[in-house]
């Protein structure tokens, strides 16, 4: 399978975690921000990654969106499971995966490329990533306004995900979707030393669930941990 991505996307390392806690092998293929659109877009008719490509027999030839690749990868490969069949943990699952794309995964982006603007920038002050930060936050419309917005919308998210403390998975007694999601989609937030201090658990969760599916863990965590 081939697995088309930015190699710094959060979304795309959820699809990669999937990948991972399935033992499925995979190549990946970083695309250029900008020129993604030439070869997504007449592929899937989205501009977004990540973008799977089967490259299987009697399979679909391209799956966009991680929620989508991660469908495809339960039914082609069902052990071990990402969904469940009780039908309430199912729609739970279901309900908080939709939640952390649709809305923590913006509002991460939203605080990430705030704080990279700004407290964060000596990250990589170089031209060339401030210049990437600048596009990215013009493109989503990311300022200070919009950024509180988002710092308001993960308060609440660290109130729903606080099971995590109490227990290893969001839903039920193992690893589905809603972990995988959660310890994606709230990765970048591991450069920000607000974040590290207030919740030590949620970084604890996001590396042992990275340990689990074999993938690298984010930046912010991967020397410190
Ligand atoms: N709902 C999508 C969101 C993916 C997404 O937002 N990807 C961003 C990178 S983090 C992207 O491809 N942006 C480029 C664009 O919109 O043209 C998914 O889960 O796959």
């Amino acid at each position: 399978m081939l697995l088309l991505q930015f190699s710094t996307s959060h979304y795309c390392r959820k699809a990669r975690l999937a990948l991972g806690y399935k033992g499925i092998s995979y190549q990946v293929q970083n695309l250029t921000p900008g020129l993604h659109l030439l070869k997504l877009k007449p592929m899937t008719g989205l501009t977004t990654v990540p973008v799977l490509v089967p490259q299987l027999d009697n399979q679909p030839s391209v799956i966009a969106d991680s929620s989508r690749i991660f469908q495809f990868l339960d039914a082609y490969c069902p052990t071990p499971p990402l969904y469940f069949d009780d039908p309430q943990q199912q729609t739970q699952t279901l309900m908080l995966e939709d939640w952390l794309d649709e809305s923590i995964g913006t509002a991460t982006r939203f605080v990430y490329y705030q704080f990279r603007a700004g407290a964060g920038k000596q990250i990589d002050p170089s031209w060339s990533s401030q210049v990437v930060i600048q596009v990215v936050r013009r493109q989503y419309g990311i300022d200070q306004a919009s950024a509180e917005l988002a710092t308001q919308r993960l308060k609440i998210a660290f109130e729903v995900l606080q099971v995590w403390q109490e227990r290893p998975y969001l839903v039920g007694d193992r690893i589905s979707v809603a972990d995988l999601a959660a310890a994606a989609l709230l990765s970048p937030l591991a450069l920000i030393p607000d974040y590290r201090e207030n919740y030590p658990w949620l970084f604890e969760n996001i590396t042992r669930i990275h340990q689990l599916c074999g993938e690298a863990l984010p930046p912010g965590l991967s020397s410190q941990s």
